[in-house]
């Protein structure tokens, strides 16, 4: 009786959450995600498809150690004062226990490294080559080259964005081209993160004898238009959490015009305006004290 009682509670509690999964209209995808983004990038979408993996492992694994624990709580609970029998050193089973986790870590270490591998791929000419500066507590984006040729300005100046007291930096790139961040601090260690992106470097500052020490850089195809915000991730001092910017994905040929007039000498704002991405900075704003606000933090 009691035993009946114990499967239909257990088949109802599967029944209800079979109805939440049902009722709440998400994907096999989504559901497996656990609230992990998918991403906007070729590499964040490896690194998703790992994540996804990765669940479905940890769940059978846990769905079968979890089945182990109930049965044997069931099927060897204390009947009487008599002593059951007792076994120890049995190989086979010993000899399982070491191994099924061993293969686990095993197969978890494969997929890492091969999503690992590709995320950290670098082809040697990138399509996009865009500086990313950091400085505290703000960012500057210098669009260095494309397609293997140098950008500049009409002076000859670098093509630079970098944001004021009363708007973020705009940094703006192409989907469907390699775009590789080089990334340089001028004064402490910042993180350039963009949480669409699945991905955070952090910028390290340096130089010896005109180059820097350490040059982290990385690169990535995004496959999605759109705005996305971007964030320093390492505590750089006091603003930090100010230190904000935006990613702004157009297409290849928005890209190229925006470009074009960006070398024509026209500035962030009228460029982005120009191809029809105003407003400019939709993500996030930026700092702004009211005058008590001032006061309290100093
Ligand atoms: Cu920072």
């Amino acid at each position: 009786m009691v035993a009946r009682g114990r499967g239909r509670t257990g088949a109802l509690v599967a029944l209800a959450a079979l109805t939440v999964f049902a009722l709440s209209g998400c994907s096999i995808d989504e559901a497996f995600a656990f609230g992990w983004p998918n991403g906007i990038s070729q590499q964040a979408h490896t690194m998703h498809g790992m994540w996804i993996g990765s669940v479905i492992a940890a769940l059978a694994v846990g769905v079968l150690v979890w089945a182990l624990i109930f049965w044997c709580i069931v099927r060897y609970r204390k009947r009487s004062e008599e002593l059951p029998p007792q076994t120890r050193f049995n190989m086979p089973l010993e000899f399982l226990y070491t191994f099924v986790p061993f293969l686990v870590v095993s197969v978890l270490f494969y997929y890492t490294a091969v999503a690992q591998t590709y995320v950290n791929h670098k082809t040697p000419n990138p399509d996009v080559v865009v500086d990313v500066i950091a400085f505290k507590w703000n960012w500057k984006f210098q669009h260095t080259s494309v397609d293997g040729a140098d950008v500049s300005g009409p002076a000859g100046q670098p093509i630079t964005t970098i944001g004021a007291s009363d708007y973020v930096p705009v940094l703006v790139v192409p989907t469907g081209k390699r775009i590789e961040f080089r990334e340089h601090s001028q004064d402490v260690v910042h993180s350039f993160w963009v949480p669409e992106m699945l991905f955070k470097r952090d910028v390290f500052p340096g130089e010896r004898e005109g180059k820097p020490v350490l040059e982290n850089s990385f690169q990535v195809t995004i496959d999605r238009e759109g705005a996305f915000v971007g964030r320093c991730a390492e505590l750089c001092g006091a603003y930090h959490s100010m230190m904000n910017f935006e990613m702004r994905v157009v297409s290849p040929a928005d890209f190229e015009q925006y470009l074009t007039l960006r070398e024509q000498g026209r500035s962030t704002p009228e460029a982005l305006q120009a191809i029809g991405q105003a407003p400019y900075a939709t993500t996030t704003s930026p700092f702004q004290r009211e005058p008590e606000q001032q006061d309290k933090q100093g």
